[in-house]
């Protein structure tokens, strides 16, 4: 183009933007920065547990007992600095304390909330639409869209979690909705045999509808604990090492529709592939040490750090200490996966590989059975 017409079409792009329209060519900048593959939003970053703790700690001693209010910090990744708030652009992660004979008051939003303790006590506990579920140590606790939520801690010692909401996400949406109960508590169910939690099981009642959506779940550590124990020393995949999904228990679908959680555990000496998926995710210490490569920053990692990886960045784990590492981590996986915009590099992990074979069927020709079979098994 001529430095006349150059001058021409940056006089009619005003023109038309003061009749509030803009030109495709306007996006062409944009279009050749999304070739390969979407611009990642924000940074790789870590919270240390020490900084964090001790910043909390400040927090309950300047806002005294939260009342209506959390006790919660959330963090901010140094890399987005417009938009909504948040760890990534779609997940906010946050660190809560609630104070010995405290009670946070009840409120219900359309963002999804998750829990998962740090310094938990059996006796403490989150009503989740009047289901009272117990905040022990490493527990995850789902606070389904819009299910009312008060916390309580009866005991005398404090109780600590890193939360986990889809705040970016649904405030990019414009669908944030907040409602506050009005009072302490909810009223939490006395009838035993009304609990959401009975119906999770393998068991359900006959005449009833199945309840699939907006479950108040609590997945308890020491079964957890026992599952990863029997998964022993097994590597899982190259690239996630041994990676187990928090599964909705009534359909075996994602956590939540907004977020997957996983609990991970590396093998001593579990040197993890990169990769990179369009998904952005926030992870969280339990156990153990290691490093996290994110593009191409080398952070090391101590129980209780906190941190984010972007969508669609390059990035690996590495446990080089003769101990396991695990951690908890929580996805926007669901998200993408719902709107075919699930995608990764170097090749698909999530969900691809066939479920383990049926042992000892013998493969001579007279066992032509693969019509029996569903479509993710093999013989
Ligand atoms: C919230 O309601 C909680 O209920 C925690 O514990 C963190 C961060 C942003 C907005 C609402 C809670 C939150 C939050």
């Amino acid at each position: 183009m001529t430095t006349t017409e150059n001058e021409n079409l940056a006089s009619y792009d005003e023109a038309i933007r003061g009749d509030h329209m803009i030109g495709q060519w306007s996006f062409e900048p944009l279009l050749d920065a999304s070739i390969g593959g979407p611009i990642p939003a924000g940074v790789g970053h870590v919270w240390p547990w020490s900084m964090t703790r001790t910043r909390l700690q400040e927090a309950a001693d300047i806002l005294g007992p939260a009342g209506w209010g959390r006790t919660n910090l959330t963090f901010l990744n140094p890399g987005i600095t417009a938009g909504p708030p948040g760890s990534t652009h779609t997940l906010a992660a946050g660190i809560q304390i609630m104070r010995a004979r405290e009670v946070n008051w009840s409120h219900r939003h359309t963002m999804s909330a998750l829990r998962f303790v740090i310094d938990g006590n059996p006796e403490s506990f989150t009503v989740v639409d009047g289901e009272e579920l117990a905040m022990d140590t490493f527990d995850l606790l789902i606070t389904p869209r819009y299910s009312w939520h008060d916390h309580h801690n009866p005991t005398d010692d404090e109780v600590v979690w890193l939360d986990v909401l889809d705040l970016g996400l649904t405030l990019s949406l414009k669908q944030a909705i907040f409602e506050p109960f009005g009072d302490e508590s909810q009223p939490r169910r006395t009838d035993a045999a009304q609990s959401q939690g009975l119906r999770m099981k393998t068991l359900r009642p006959t005449w009833e509808r199945t309840r699939e959506s907006r479950l108040p779940v609590r997945y308890p550590w020491a079964e957890v604990r026992e599952i990863l124990d029997a998964y022993g020393t097994a590597e899982g995949n190259p690239y996630d090492g041994l990676s187990l999904r928090y599964t909705n228990p009534v359909t075996g679908g994602s956590t939540l529709p907004t977020m997957d959680c996983w609990i991970q555990q590396l093998v001593p000496g579990f040197n993890g592939r990169r990769h990179r998926r369009t998904s952005s995710s926030v992870g969280f210490v339990v156990s153990g040490h290691g490093k996290i490569e994110i593009e191409d920053v080398v952070f090391d990692l101590h129980p209780g750090d906190t941190f984010a990886i972007p969508n669609f960045t390059w990035h690996r784990l590495v446990n080089d200490t003769d101990e396991s590492l695990r951690i908890f981590s929580v996805h926007d996986i669901p998200v993408l996966q719902a709107l075919g915009l699930f995608y990764e590099e170097p090749h698909p992990i999530i969900g691809a590989q066939p479920a383990p074979a049926v042992p000892g069927i013998p493969k001579s020709p007279t066992h032509r059975i693969d019509a029996m079979l569903d479509k993710d098994e093999t013989r």
